[in-house]
């Protein structure tokens, strides 16, 4: 060790002993430089259903629009695989990356990985633990809906349409992630102290068509005196109508079915009658992402969160709005 070192050691190791927490490289984000063109990572979560596809595509069409070079991911439904995608990321040194979380905490990690290696991150329609991750030193900003708002509007629909007692199965989305945790509180809380309104049981369905049925059927067997069924997603919905038709069941009048996305097929199912009321969740994501990137590269303050409005599809006006749901 050069003498030089040898002090530089010693001083740190003084600090240390003081218990200063001696910090390696700069707090704060990663600067991006003005180009016109990048190399942007998108680090999709799992590829499964319509929302996912259609968020896909208007990441990709934006970025051919602009003529960058999108490096895609599916990390397949594993946060495991999204971690190590947003590693090769990180080793293919893109400029930015476009992160979906599929859970909130082991993707917190994969956050500061990338801002510790230079590289800044934009979370899109997942967040992640805030007590892990933050807003404007870990991450740019957080681009997506308000899910504890889209669960209230459920349950203040719940409250103003039930006539009578609700006795509720919860369809619970991808354990672990921010839509499913906000969705339920939102639900949770605007039912919340109502003596008319009791949920029988939550359980996850993962966000996916055949599991909800799965878990429905199971569920159904043990409360056959549900009428609500409230699913985080449309794909679970659209699960629980085929468990409750092949249990003997109408779904939407001998059950309500409450559901958040807005996909076209669920739209069709609240024209059919089969669902009563969906909260909109747009996956259209491509336009805002990059105009975001842009701006940020252009050292404009962002703000921390950027919140999608999100539409509602009721029997009144689904038949004219369908023709717009993704
Ligand atoms: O509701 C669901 C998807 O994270 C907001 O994830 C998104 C949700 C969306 O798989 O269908």
């Amino acid at each position: 060790m050069t003498p030089k070192r040898r002090t530089l050691t010693i001083a740190l190791a003084a600090l240390a002993a003081t218990g200063t927490t001696v910090v390696a490289f700069a707090q704060g984000l990663p600067k991006l430089a003005q180009k016109k063109t990048y190399k942007v990572g998108f680090a999709q979560t799992e590829s499964n259903n319509p929302w996912r596809i259609a968020q896909t595509k208007s990441m990709q069409d934006e970025a051919k629009k602009l003529g960058y070079q999108l490096v895609y991911t599916d990390a397949a439904g594993s946060a495991a695989k999204q971690v190590a995608d947003v590693d090769s990321m990180i080793a293919q040194r893109v400029d930015a990356i476009f992160l979906a979380p599929r859970e909130e905490k082991p993707l917190a990690a994969a956050v500061k990985k990338a801002r510790a290696a230079g590289i800044p991150v934009i979370l899109l329609d997942r967040n992640v633990d805030q007590s892990l991750a933050k807003a404007g030193n870990d991450y740019v900003t957080f681009i997506g809906s308000d899910f504890i708002q889209e669960g209230q509007r459920v349950g203040n629909w719940l409250k103003a349409n039930m006539k009578g007692q609700a006795r509720i199965i919860q369809l619970l989305g991808t354990t672990g992630s921010s839509p499913a945790n906000d969705r339920r509180k939102g639900f949770e809380d605007a039912i919340k102290g109502n003596a008319n309104m009791k949920i029988l049981a939550s359980q996850t369905g993962d966000f996916a068509r055949d599991k909800g049925r799965q878990v429905m059927e199971t569920l159904l067997q043990a409360h056959p005196d549900v009428n609500v069924v409230y699913a985080h997603n449309d794909e679970m919905a659209i699960g629980a109508i085929a468990a409750l038709e092949a249990a003997g069941k109408k779904p939407g009048k001998d059950v309500m079915v409450l559901s958040i996305d807005g996909g076209r097929e669920a739209v069709q199912l609240v024209v059919d009658g089969k669902i009563n009321y969906v909260v909109e969740c747009n996956p259209r994501f491509g336009p805002k992402a990059f105009e975001t990137l842009k701006q940020y590269a252009a050292g404009q303050k962002i703000p921390t969160k950027i919140i999608n409005p999100d539409k509602e599809y009721t029997p009144q006006n689904a038949k004219a709005l369908l023709s717009s749901a993704y």
